[in-house]
């Protein structure tokens, strides 16, 4: 096996920051070592990787992705081949995607063909999320094996979507007492889908068909409540481990920060288009360019001071993590299917090559620690999931490393750094501080000299344990 020494580095983790060389052997990190020690120790590595001046972090682990979902009518545009490589370009060496089970359809069926998509296409490592789209005795049977047998170790529940992915309040009952019982955690989507199907064909009536409605015919009351009910739904469950996904408002903050104090077991993510992008200056585009920004939940005002909240959540750990929920479409032919209504306008915004990016420049703007950037966006999401091998660097655990270069800059933009699948950027023109640099996958160097020197099919699934939080 090969050994390879960064050295030079700043290695940052979830709890501090040292001068400190890697060495790795294989496709682990074999030790930490302090700078020069390798030389007094007789290691000499196959190859050096000079680290000097830059920061070296455990790679992103990014645990909200959804490659090649079909959805309204089409397929989210990124494939787990060209979504892993855009991953890699941004620093992330681990994903989490969403294997999908639609009502009357099997679990297990899902699962097999989110296998297929993603056998052999990936870049990186990978690992799934299981979407329980219709709770019943089967799926709820499933559910338990999946946890015991396929490493799958959590399960997403909507209570938004009636008639597509829609659970009501006895089914997510029934699936939280049966994952209270396995040891697995619940991901809610929460937002109350009944409420806003009716607000939505009150909107399209009246011919408020423009993107900007998507935001306002779901409001932050709707998905607070929703966050609050299923609070209450995961304590009755025996305090069922609840995670709430793509968290966007205050008032849904809130609730979770209320759960948080009074003991209970939430958890809550945010992602990078809630802290920057807006209603105002986003998504109320004029004409129908708004539509590259319709995600749910959807992009907020900026004077209700959401983005502001968000940021101290994350700072407060009352948001864990940081993920993208990406979900890539391009503009033409896809978003274009709601010209005309807004409700038909596929849901999502790709993201997954910019969040290292995004969130450092949280770092650079004094919203969060350098130790926290590393804690949200990789060692938190790593240990939440069950990801043992990933998220840290120390001996024993995955060599998946991002070299940092805290003194480069990054354009966003199509004509700039943008890998994903997609015909523009949600993040278009942003400039932000720091790049990254180098980016190893299990020990081989995958992105280097502004290239991708990586592999499709190096990646491999994980199997995950039960939440590391809570054992
Ligand atoms: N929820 C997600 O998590 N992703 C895309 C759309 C949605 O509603
Ligand atoms: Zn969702
Ligand atoms: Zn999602």
């Amino acid at each position: 096996m090969s050994t390879t020494l960064l050295s030079g580095g700043v290695v940052i983790s979830a709890t501090g920051r040292r001068a400190a060389d890697v060495l790795i052997d294989g496709e682990s990190i074999a030790a930490i070592l302090a700078p020069g020690q390798a030389a007094s120790l007789g290691v000499v590595p196959d190859t050096t990787i000079d680290a000097t001046d830059k920061y070296v972090v455990p790679g992103g682990v990014d645990v909200h992705t959804h490659m090649s979902l079909p959805t309204s009518g089409t397929e989210s545009s990124d494939t787990f081949e060209t979504g892993t490589i855009a991953a890699a370009w941004g620093g992330v060496t681990t994903i989490v995607d969403f294997a999908t089970q639609t009502a009357g359809l099997s679990v297990h069926d899902g699962l097999a063909e989110w296998h297929e998509k993603a056998a052999g296409n990936c870049a990186i490592d990978y690992g799934f999320h299981q979407v329980i789209g219709g709770v019943d005795e089967e799926s709820l049977k499933a559910m338990t094996y999946l946890v015991d047998n396929e490493g799958i170790t959590s399960f997403k529940l909507f209570m938004a979507y009636p008639g597509v992915l829609y659970s009501d309040d006895g089914q997510i009952l029934r699936a939280m007492q049966n994952a209270s019982e396995s040891g697995a955690l619940i991901m809610m989507h929460a937002e109350n889908g009944i409420a806003i199907d009716v607000l939505v064909q009150q909107a399209i009536a009246r011919g408020d068909t423009d993107p900007r409605f998507h935001s306002t015919t779901r409001p932050v009351e709707l998905e607070a409540e929703a966050t609050h009910r299923a609070i209450q739904l995961a304590k009755v469950a025996g305090n069922v481990p609840l995670y709430i996904v793509h968290m966007s408002a205050s008032e849904a903050l809130a609730e979770v920060a209320a759960a948080q104090n009074a003991g209970l077991n939430v958890f809550a993510e945010t992602c990078p288009q809630y802290l920057y992008l807006s209603l105002e200056d986003h998504l109320a585009q004029p004409g129908f360019d708004g539509a590259k920004f319709v995600c749910s939940t959807p992009l907020r005002t900026k004077h209700e001071h959401h983005q502001n909240d968000l940021w101290k959540g994350l700072r407060m750990n009352q948001l864990a993590v940081v993920s993208t929920d990406h979900c890539p479409f391009c503009f033409k032919d896809q978003k274009e299917l709601g010209v005309g209504d807004f409700s038909k306008i596929p849901n999502g915004i790709g993201g997954v090559e910019h969040r290292m990016e995004l969130i450092y420049q949280g770092v650079v703007a004094g919203e969060l620690s350098l130790e926290r950037w590393v804690e949200t966006c990789s060692t938190t999401p790593a240990r939440l999931f069950g990801l043992e091998k990933k998220g840290v660097l120390e001996p024993g655990a995955d060599a998946d490393v991002l070299i940092w270069d805290p003194n480069g800059t990054t354009t966003i933009g199509v004509n700039d750094k943008h890998h994903m699948n997609m015909d523009y950027s949600a993040y278009e023109g942003f400039v932000v501080d720091g790049k990254v640099d180098t980016v190893l996958s299990r020990g081989t160097v995958i992105v280097e000299n502004d290239s991708f020197v990586g592999r499709v099919g190096h990646g491999k699934y994980i199997k995950r344990s039960l939440s590391n939080y809570l054992r």
